[in-house]
């Protein structure tokens, strides 16, 4: 497994190698240029974006993480027999004020979308992050995996199950409940993203191969009206 962390935060696992680029830079790339996914993680402050991001990638439950950091992730893992690379970002702040939110909005190819299930408020803002992200990415179908963290607290339960599985089912996506200081269906969440990622690849890939059939038949259609032209 290989892991590497940006700068800011500290490195909590010995196999962890600094990233030579910025938060910022490392997500400034299209997708096409380089095998890595990128993940961006979304959500109100104090849901636990950099929890369940640190026990996925370093199996760690922190108790504190500045709010205010936002760091990426790069981050190697097998999903269903294939290799998957990740670039995950784990925001920080108020999505609507930087420009540089505006970019990732762009040029992210998957997003967890995170709200806590003791706050209700979060729930509301994660539909005020889906509309971000159906402004700025601008294409048909985004990969989206829809997460209620801070599952081992069902004392506080402010959002119910039903409102989770209501709301992905409006959204298409997957939904998890998820505990990162249990370490309770964090793999999941990002292994589905992949998978609803490659999903999206493959379609993809499936409506250009008809495209590119289509315009041979009209070539090889083209080709056969001159030929018999010219035999008469
Ligand atoms: N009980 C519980 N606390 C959590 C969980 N995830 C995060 N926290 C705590 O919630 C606070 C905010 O988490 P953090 O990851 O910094 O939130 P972020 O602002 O969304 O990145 C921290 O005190 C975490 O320890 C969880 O699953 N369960
Ligand atoms: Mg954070």
């Amino acid at each position: 497994m290989t892991t590497a962390l940006t700068g800011g935060a500290r490195q909590p696992a010995s196999d962890l190698r600094p990233h030579a680029q910025s938060p910022a830079s490392a997500h400034g790339n299209a997708r096409k240029h380089g095998p890595f996914h990128k993940i961006v993680i979304l959500g109100d402050g104090g849901v636990g974006k950099s929890a369940l991001t640190m026990q996925f990638v370093c199996h760690e439950f922190l108790d504190y993480h500045d709010p205010t950091i936002e760091d990426s992730y790069q981050h190697q893992v097998h999903i269903d027999s294939r290799v998957a690379h990740l670039d995950i970002l784990d925001t920080a702040g108020q999505p609507e004020f930087a420009t540089i939110r505006e970019q990732y909005m762009r040029t992210g190819e998957g997003y967890v979308i995170c709200y806590s299930i003791t706050d209700k408020r979060s729930f509301e803002e994660a539909i005020e992050y889906k509309k971000l992200i159906n402004r700025y990415a601008r294409v048909d179908h985004i990969p989206i995996v829809l997460v209620g963290n801070k599952s081992d607290l069902e004392h506080l339960r402010r959002v119910g199950v039903s409102d989770g599985e209501a709301l992905s089912k409006e959204w298409a996506c997957p939904f998890h409940e998820t505990s990162a200081a249990l370490r309770r269906n964090v793999d999941v969440v990002f292994h589905d993203l992949i998978r609803e990622i490659r999903r999206k690849e493959h379609d993809e890939n499936v409506a250009s191969l008809k495209d590119l059939k289509k315009q041979q038949s009209k070539t090889q259609k083209i080709k056969r009206v001159f030929k018999e032209m010219f035999k008469k």
